[in-house]
């Protein structure tokens, strides 16, 4: 460590400490995702795939009436809220109870950090029952909650190689042009959309969708929940191979069973910003950012846990 200038070690020090004093404040905060859209599009599915285990979000209710469950789990000492919204964008036979729906809606969900409205790519138009869970869903809440969302579009593999590309763009301006009824096109044209498949591990671009999810996700999350998602994730993702230093990659190496989250440089990036943004974390300057990069490893691993694997990923992004 003498290598350094004790100026900048101190620096680095500082800043680390600081970071970690942040984590330890958001590790006892939770966060919730909101889950929207039709009987058997994947919402349970796509969870379990970001999250990189079986999270409870399968009950075994009937969907025949609307209903809101919820769903507590917990990951890395992290806890955090699922909530299913089971018939919201269905064509149930009962209607005519939505004004009851909205009035449970509001008064059982505190908080939303992250609502995804999930649809398969393999549809054509936006149904009838996906207009009216749109509708709800901004009458119950404020409409800055689309916000806070993502369109997620399942079943990517469905399609064709050459189709991929036009669905995609097709099937967000569709969804976007119903959100801005009730948000306007300010709000609902920033709604970004990901295509994901939960059966495969790439999309017909080619391209491994898992790290675009993640990303897109933690892009739009609330500033209060995405420090607690971050540290619930953090072990599964891996920046570009290149930039990974050698004492990271040896102690954050994560159990074999784990699905990664490989980000590359442009996801990286947004990553680096939003945690940047929603810490509060002063830029450091080139000297101290390389020994903060190097100090980071060493650091996290002395303090464990979902935090150090926090410290050792943030941390190491300092490396210039
Ligand atoms: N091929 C393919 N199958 C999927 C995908 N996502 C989910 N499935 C399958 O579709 C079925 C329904 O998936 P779920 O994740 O349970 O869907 P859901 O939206 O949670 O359904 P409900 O909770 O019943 O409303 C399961 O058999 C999944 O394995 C996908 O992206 N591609
Ligand atoms: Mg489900």
């Amino acid at each position: 460590m003498s290598v350094f200038n004790s100026n900048d070690e101190e620096q680095a020090i500082n800043w680390l400490e600081t970071l970690k004093e942040k984590l330890q404040v958001a590790q006892g905060k939770k966060f919730t995702f909101l889950l929207v859209g039709r009987t058997g599009v994947g919402k349970s599915s796509t969870v379990n795939s970001l999250m990189g285990k079986t999270i409870a979000v399968v009950g075994d209710y009937e969907p025949c009436t609307m209903d809101i469950k919820k769903y507590e789990n917990e990951l890395n000492g992290i806890n955090f809220t699922i909530i299913d919204t089971p018939g919201l964008c269905d064509d149930l036979e009962e209607v005519g109870n939505d004004y009851k729906y909205l009035e449970r809606m509001r008064s059982d969900v505190s908080q939303v950090d992250s609502m995804w409205f999930v649809s398969r790519l393999d549809e054509t138009r936006v149904t009838n029952d996906e207009k009216r869970g749109i509708k709800l869903i901004s009458e119950a809440f404020n409409s800055k909650i689309w916000e806070q969302a993502v369109i997620i579009f399942t079943f990517a593999g469905a399609k064709n190689a050459s189709d991929y590309p036009i669905a995609l763009d097709k099937r967000t301006e569709l969804i976007r042009k119903e959100i801005a009824k009730y948000t306007g096109i300010g709000i609902a044209n920033n709604v970004p959309s990901v295509a994901v498949d939960n059966k495969n591990e790439r999309t017909p671009d080619g391209e491994k969708w898992l790290g675009e999810l993640y990303t897109q996700i933690y892009a739009r999350i609330s500033a209060k929940g995405a420090a607690p998602f971050l540290m619930a994730t953090v072990e599964r993702v891996k920046r570009p191979e290149k930039e990974r230093e050698v004492i990271i990659e040896k102690i954050y190496e994560p159990a074999p069973t784990y699905t990664p989250i490989e980000l590359n440089e442009r996801q990286t990036a947004v990553v680096t910003n939003k945690t940047a943004e929603v810490l509060g974390l002063a830029s450091a300057g080139a000297s101290v950012g390389a020994v903060i990069g190097s100090l980071a490893g060493p650091v996290g691993s002395a303090v464990g846990g979902a935090i150090g694997a926090a410290i050792g990923f943030f941390g190491g992004l300092f490396r210039w």
